[in-house]
């Protein structure tokens, strides 16, 4: 299996639920490391630029506001299928539909305030970890 990496965002409602310390321990205990992280409170420019795949959503708008309702703990989990197995972690985008267990069964409350993103493919997480870590890049593959 292929050492990857792929960014984690922790959602403005998981850090006002104080659960930071609890979804580490999720990606530490399930082989991701965390080799980067910073906390920032997104400006309605970044979350749109972030979220512009969904731009002609209809979601879109709300999502934007969301994500910009309060700080967001960010991340890049390394890790053998980082991509996936982070993911898997999360489970499904609406928290009623995902597994038990899952970060967002654990901690989310609907299907606009789900705790968590992560990439979901080895182009966007390229893409997304450079937009919040552009540093990064240069060392990347070693
Ligand atoms: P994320 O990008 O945040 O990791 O979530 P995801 O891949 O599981 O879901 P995605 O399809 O990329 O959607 C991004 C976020 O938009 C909100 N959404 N709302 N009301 C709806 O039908 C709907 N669909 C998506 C969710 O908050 C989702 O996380
Ligand atoms: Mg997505």
């Amino acid at each position: 299996m292929a050492i990857e990496r792929t960014l984690s965002i922790i959602k403005p409602d998981a850090v006002a639920k104080n659960v930071i310390g609890k979804i580490y321990s999720r990606f530490e205990s399930n082989g991701l490391k965390i080799v980067a992280s910073k906390m920032a409170w997104l400006s309605p420019q970044e979350a749109g630029q972030f979220y512009a795949v969904h731009k002609e959503r209809p979601f879109f708008k709300d999502l934007v506001a969301f994500m910009i309702s309060g700080p967001v703990m960010i991340q890049v989990l390394e890790g053998d299928n980082a991509i996936a197995k982070n993911r898997e972690l999360m489970g499904a985008t609406d928290p009623k539909k995902a597994e038990p267990g899952t970060i967002r069964a654990d901690f989310a409350e609907s299907i606009d305030a789900n705790a968590v993103h992560g990439s979901d493919g080895p182009d966007t997480a390229k893409v997304e970890v450079a937009f919040f870590f552009p540093e990064m890049n240069v060392y990347s593959g070693r």
